[in-house]
């Protein structure tokens, strides 16, 4: 059996989710990351023109959703009751939605301060609160990890650490049930392995 999961060479992203469902669920990967110039070459030939991409024994998947979907029904990294999966995968979408929802593209820097703000006071908000009514703590199924968990860790984490302008990480400081969460991730024994192992 062989697996690659192909993305760009950074830690961050859909690309990091994927890479650390897949090592929390032991399974042996080639973790193939790739520049700008094998992006250019490689991008015509991909399903859906973009990255993260799941090869497995000479099939592929798009989508890093799907690819966590997959990862977790066969790892048990979700339940295995299906409206339980689907709650997750619920969670899973919200955090889609918030990759897709943050406004910057194409507004100047004064523009996009005034868009992050609104932005962060209503459905950054909404977000928030959401997904910590639906967290038991520290996972969202109590002790439980699943793919969804990383997801969310995933995109906590690059608000916590400054990567978008306007909203500062002391948003999340109203939101101790997902700043918890991110602590539980991050000293999952897989999770703290794979930082380690990146300090190399
Ligand atoms: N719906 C896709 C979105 C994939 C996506 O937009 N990936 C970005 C990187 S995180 C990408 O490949 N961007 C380059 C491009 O689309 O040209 C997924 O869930 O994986």
């Amino acid at each position: 059996m062989s697996t690659t999961l192909t993305y760009f060479d950074f830690d961050g992203s859909r690309g990091l989710e994927c890479r650390l469902a897949l090592t929390i669920a032991g399974v042996e990967f080639t973790d193939h990351r790739i520049g700008r110039a094998q992006w250019m070459e490689l991008k015509p030939s991909l399903p859906y023109g973009a990255l993260p991409v799941l090869e497995h024994d000479g099939n592929r998947i798009a989508h890093c959703t799907a690819i966590l979907n997959w990862v977790g029904r066969n790892h048990g990294l979700l339940p295995t009751d299906s409206w339980a999966a689907a709650e997750h995968d619920a969670v899973m979408h919200g955090v889609e939605d918030l990759r897709n929802k943050i406004p910057g593209r194409g507004l100047s820097d004064e523009e996009k301060k005034t868009a992050r703000e609104e932005f962060a006071a209503g459905w950054l908000t909404r977000w928030a609160e959401t997904g910590s009514e639906r967290i038991q703590g520290p996972f969202l199924d109590g002790d439980a990890i699943a793919v969804s968990d990383l997801k969310v860790y995933v995109i906590t984490r690059a608000y916590l650490n400054d990567g978008y302008d306007h909203i500062p990480a002391s948003f999340f400081d109203a939101y101790p049930k997902i700043t918890a969460l991110v602590a539980a991730v991050d000293a999952h024994p897989a999770v703290a392995a794979y930082w380690a192992s990146r300090k190399d």
